[in-house]
């Protein structure tokens, strides 16, 4: 069967993951996807290596903006016959939960009313038939959890601006697919991190603060709440369960997730290791520093500009749904992860 894909949001982390994930799949004759016009040359450094293949197509498109998307739409629809499966990926985002909270209005615009775009873009274009959309919401829908582990079943009560956003998102799916009869899929994805995540989410902060501690280019990590917990998986293991999510017969939502969750300071402490530094906590508060076992030097500290006006102190997602009908896993642990950045990270 032949298929064409559009992905916005492709030049972030998960967005290139899966852009060489349909790139090896034959079927698709074409991958699209949006970037967004920026100062700085190197804003697509992540799918930079994908743009020599012709069937890979860019164009400068922004969800806020309602004519870019239906512009791409109708150029698909001269590619593609009646037969052809449009599959859509919805990734666009403002993404930082702490960043939401400064720039509240434009994270409702991008995160909320950036999927009604989508969505009414595909309608209008009359290109619902054959079309089918993965739309990217999160486990900050459970924020302040009413029960542990979350499933699809488990009541949403977000926490940021960004949380709130997604909200919206997930529910206007939901009333497309109820209403017209659309393909929507809503993916309530727990915390997914790599080599390719945004250097400001917390994984990632990490990992390369240590491998600047290593090469001597930083004296210590400056971090915010170490006690809030995540279950963090493999963005590469949650792209595939996207894709899985597209080829059902029927659209769902499905919660991915690893099943485990950890606090931040046992990250640290974990990232830390693989220099061969073992980390000590004293104190308390914003007090608190992590020090280096064997020399006493002081390698992490707290500033309270990182803690956020609302926190979410734990998520754990419970994936059985997607287990039992998707056949999806998780196959990254966090230990594998923990090395693949600090070997990446330490090396560049
Ligand atoms: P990311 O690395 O921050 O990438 C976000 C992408 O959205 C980038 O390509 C960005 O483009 C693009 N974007 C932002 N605003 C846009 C706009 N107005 N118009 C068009 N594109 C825009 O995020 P990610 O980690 O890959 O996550 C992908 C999606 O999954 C997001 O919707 C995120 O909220 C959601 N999610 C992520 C996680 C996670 O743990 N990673 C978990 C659950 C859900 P630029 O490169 O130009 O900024
Ligand atoms: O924070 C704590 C912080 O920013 C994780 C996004 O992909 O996952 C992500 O959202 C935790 C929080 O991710 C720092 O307070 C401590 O408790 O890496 P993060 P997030 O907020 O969980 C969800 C599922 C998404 O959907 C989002 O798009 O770590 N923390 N110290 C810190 N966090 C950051 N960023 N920086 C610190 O210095």
């Amino acid at each position: 069967m032949e298929k064409i894909a559009f992905i916005t949001g492709i030049t972030g982390q998960d967005g290139s993951y899966l852009s060489e994930l349909l790139l090896s799949k034959q079927e698709y004759k074409y991958i699209f996807g949006i970037i967004r016009r920026s100062s700085k040359f190197d804003s697509s450094s992540r799918i930079d290596h994908l743009t020599s293949n012709p069937r890979f197509i860019l164009k400068y498109g922004d969800v806020t903006d309602s004519y870019s998307i239906i512009n791409i739409l109708k150029h698909i629809s001269t590619l593609k016959t009646d037969d052809t499966v449009l599959e859509i990926y919805h990734l666009a985002a403002q993404s930082h939960v702490q960043i939401s909270f400064e720039i509240p209005e434009y994270t409702g615009q991008v995160d909320a009313v950036g999927t009604l775009k989508i969505l009414e873009a595909v309608r209008i274009c009359g290109m619902i038939k054959n079309t089918r959309i993965y739309n990217a919401t999160t486990s900050e829908l459970y924020g302040k959890v009413v029960e542990s582990p979350q499933t699809e079943n488990t009541p949403f009560y977000p926490r940021s601006p960004y949380g709130v956003a997604k909200l919206y998102s997930y529910w206007i799916a939901k009333n497309y697919r109820e209403a017209y009869d659309m393909f929507v899929c809503n993916g309530i994805l727990f915390n997914h991190t790599s080599p390719r995540r945004g250097e400001n989410f917390i994984l990632r902060k990490i990992t390369l603060g240590i491998s600047k501690i290593y090469k001597g280019t930083e004296t210590k990590l400056v971090l915010g709440n170490l006690d809030s917990q995540r279950d963090l998986g493999h963005a590469k293991d949650y792209v595939y369960g996207m894709w899985l999510m597209l080829q059902q017969d029927a659209p769902d939502d499905f919660v991915l997730s690893t099943g485990k969750m950890y606090k931040i300071r046992h990250l640290v402490e974990k990232a830390f290791k693989h220099i061969n530094i073992d980390i000590v906590w004293e104190g308390s508060g914003l007090d608190e520093v992590g020090v280096d076992k064997k020399t006493g030097r002081v390698l992490v500290t707290i500033d309270k500009k990182y803690f956020r006006p609302a926190e979410v102190d734990e998520l754990l997602g419970d994936c059985t749904k997607a287990k039992t009908i998707l056949k999806w896993h998780h196959h990254y642990e966090i230990d594998d992860i923990i090395k693949e950045m600090m070997d990446f990270d330490c090396k560049n």
